[in-house]
Order: structure tokens, then sequence, then C-alpha cells
């Protein structure tokens, strides 16, 4: 296998994005075939355990409790709830679920153990279990690995220079900081970013010049387009064209030769043709399910049809790495330490932010 290549220059980035696009597909179609089987996608479902009321300011997203959305909030869901939506997952042909809250940071107590008994509970039925709670001590790390957890989502988002025009709650280094904590324990890393948040192509190449810099890469790959919700920051931002979905998973495939690389939000706006190119580009996994986390996703049945149209097959769980095992919580080795972690609040305007939270309050 070829060595990765850590150390990617934003140029090199941007010329291998600005390709011919015939060139950029064979190239990365080249670099998919190499080192991934090109038949065969990853299913992952994902899973609101919390939902609305997060205090951030994310310019994106629907569930800050400051800005004025339609979404439905919801408590942390029980364990008996969430089983019954894996099982759900499971026989419509996932392997992973994904479990998100609309949350800053963990905080350990109750609610934390309720997650880690959902992480055990998943990881029984023989699923890969991810989480994305937000950011994540090394302990609370090494407690959700020791329960089971297959993978961790944290998304850069965007490069560190734009993500201080779209979030300023809190800073770049703290989303590095919590894939180092993941990275101490055995459970795989997710993290991606968006497109279509305004953002220049060259915060596009920035973003995937720090993914192709952690060492090593992140497993999967999220490559979300701005979902625009009525009431964010972001509402009014129009879509991004297919065909720049289309260049950034290329590239995201050939700066990341061996992670998954996954369609995320937006996938309603793409024809099937554009997603059949996105495969063909590298990308190797999907969230499937008619929701993501608020807003709305693909039917299963259409994504189904589209595999079989395709020949593709959905990925057996397990297959990259072994199932973990999960310790039960009376054997844990952990203490629930009530740690004040110290994450950053730059706290900095940002003015579509504070547009936004002022319409929500008229
Ligand atoms: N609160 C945790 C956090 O921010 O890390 C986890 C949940 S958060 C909703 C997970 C990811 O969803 C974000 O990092 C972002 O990439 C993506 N996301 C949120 N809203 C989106 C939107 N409107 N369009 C596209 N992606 C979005
Ligand atoms: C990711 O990169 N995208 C997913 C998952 N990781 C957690 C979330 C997309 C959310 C889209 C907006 C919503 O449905 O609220
Ligand atoms: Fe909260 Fe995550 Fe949404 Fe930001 S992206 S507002 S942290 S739920």
């Amino acid at each position: 296998m070829m060595q990765t290549k850590h150390n990617w220059t934003k140029e090199e980035i941007l010329a291998i994005y600005n390709k011919p696009m015939m060139e950029l597909l064979y190239d990365a179609a080249t670099v998919h075939r190499a080192n991934h089987n090109p038949n065969q996608v990853q299913v992952s479902t994902l899973l609101s355990i919390k939902t609305g009321g997060c205090p951030e300011d994310c310019g994106y997203c629907p569930q800050a409790a400051r800005y004025h959305t339609d979404i439905e909030g919801n408590d942390l869901m029980s364990v008996s709830q969430v089983k019954a939506q894996a099982l759900r997952a499971k026989s419509s042909g996932s392997s992973r679920v994904c479990m998100g809250a609309a949350w800053r940071n963990v905080k350990d107590g109750p609610e934390f153990d309720s997650v880690l008994e959902m992480v055990r509970t998943i990881n029984k039925l023989d699923m890969e279990v991810c989480c994305t709670l937000g950011m994540i001590t090394e302990n609370q790390a090494m407690r959700l690995a020791e329960a089971g957890l297959y993978a961790y989502n944290h998304n850069l988002d965007t490069s560190e220079d734009y993500y201080k025009d779209v979030i300023s709650t809190r800073a770049f280094k703290d989303r590095l900081d919590t894939i180092e904590n993941v990275r101490k324990t055995n459970v795989t890393v997710c993290s991606g970013g968006i497109i279509g948040m305004g953002e220049a192509i060259e915060d596009r190449a920035g973003m995937l010049v720090a993914l192709a810099s952690l060492s090593p890469q992140p497993e999967s790959t999220p490559i979300n387009a701005l979902v625009p919700v009525e009431g964010t920051p972001m509402e009014e931002i129009a879509p991004v064209s297919i065909w720049e979905m289309i260049r950034m998973v290329a590239t995201t495939r050939i700066v990341l030769p061996n992670t998954q690389v996954r369609l995320s939000a937006g996938r309603t706006q793409m024809s099937q043709e554009g997603q059949a190119m996105c495969f063909f580009a590298g990308a190797n996994s999907i969230f499937a399910g008619d929701k993501l986390l608020t807003t709305p996703n693909p039917d299963v049945h259409e994504d189904m049809k589209l595999f079989e149209l395709l020949g593709l097959q959905p990925m057996k769980p397990f297959v990259k790495k072994d199932q973990p095992q999960s310790v039960e919580a009376q054997y844990s080795k952990y203490k629930d330490q009530a740690e004040k972690p110290k994450w950053t609040r730059p706290d900095h305007k940002i003015e579509r932010n504070e547009l936004a939270k002022a319409k929500a309050k008229l």
C-alpha cells in the first residue's frame, strides 16, 4: 500500500480541485479502486437522541437555541427507544447507527451514563456505534471506548480561517483537541465538514489540509452540503451545485485515500445521476433514513433502488476494524470525574449570527 501523505499544501489541493472534470474523476476513481471495493457503500442511520436547545451559535445549525427555527426539540431519548430505532435501522440495511446530541460538550452525570448504556446496547446488536455529542475530554473518550463505541464524529466543518465567520462560541482548536482525545482510545475518528456556507474554494482546500494532516487521518469523512434552514443565519445561502459536490468528493478521496467519504446532508437536492457520479468519484458511505437529525433525507427504499441500479452493495459492519467489546457499567475502570474542562469561548461578533439572533427575539 502507498504511504499516506499528510503534508498537503492548499495550493496542491486547489490544483486537484480545479482539474478538468474528466481528469479529476479519473484520478479520484483510480485512488478509490486502489484502496476500496468500488461496489461497496457503507450505510449509516442517524438518530437524534437529544434535539434542539443547544447553547452554541453555529451559523448553519437549526438546533441552536438562539435562532428561531421550526424544529421540535426533545430531551434525551431512553435506552429502549434507541434500541427500537437501532433495530429498525438494522432491518433496513444499515451497519452503523450515529447518535447525535445537541450539546456543546459532554457533561459527566446520569445523561452521559445513559448514553454509555445506549452504546453498549447498540454494540450488542452487532452494529457499529457512532456518537456525535460535542466536545469530550480524554476520560469521556475512554469511557465511550470502554462501552464499545466504534466511531466518534466531530467535524472541522470548514477551514480554520472561515471557522471564525461561522461560530463564535468555540474555537477551531477545541475541535482538534476533542479529536486528539478520541485518538487516545481505539475509537475511530469521523471528521469532515460542510460546503456551501459562503466559503471560498480556498477554505474547502484549507479544511482538507487540516483533515489530511491528522495522523492517522480520519477513518470516515462526511461531506455535507449546507441545508439552509429558515431562521438560521445561513437561511438565504443558495445551494451548492452538484458539480461542486462532485469536485469536493473527488478531491477528498485523493487527499484522504483510506477514509470512508460519506455523502451526508444535502442528498435530497441531488439527482440519482449526481449521486452516482459522487460514488464514482470515491464516495463510499451515505446517511440513510427519512431524516438526518432534524431535516429530511431521501427515502430509504429509493436509496436501495439506486444501489440495485448501480450494482452497489451495503457494506457489512466491522469490515474495516474488529467489533469492540462492551464493558458493563459495574466493571468500568473509569470514574465519573465531574470535570469542568476549559473549552474556549472566543465570543467575537459574527454579524449574520447576531442578526439571526435579533430576528428570533422579535
Ligand atoms: N453538537 C455536536 C457538534 O456540533 O459537534 C453534534 C451534532 S452537530 C448537528 C453535527 C454536524 O452536523 C455539524 O458539525 C455539521 O457538520 C452538521 N450540520 C448541522 N447542521 C447542518 C446543516 N444545516 N447543513 C449541513 N450540515 C449540518
Ligand atoms: C455529519 O457530518 N452530518 C450529520 C452527522 N454528521 C451528525 C448531521 C447532518 C445534520 C443536517 C441538519 C439536520 O438534519 O439538522
Ligand atoms: Fe449545537 Fe452541534 Fe448545532 Fe452547533 S452544530 S448548534 S454544537 S447541535
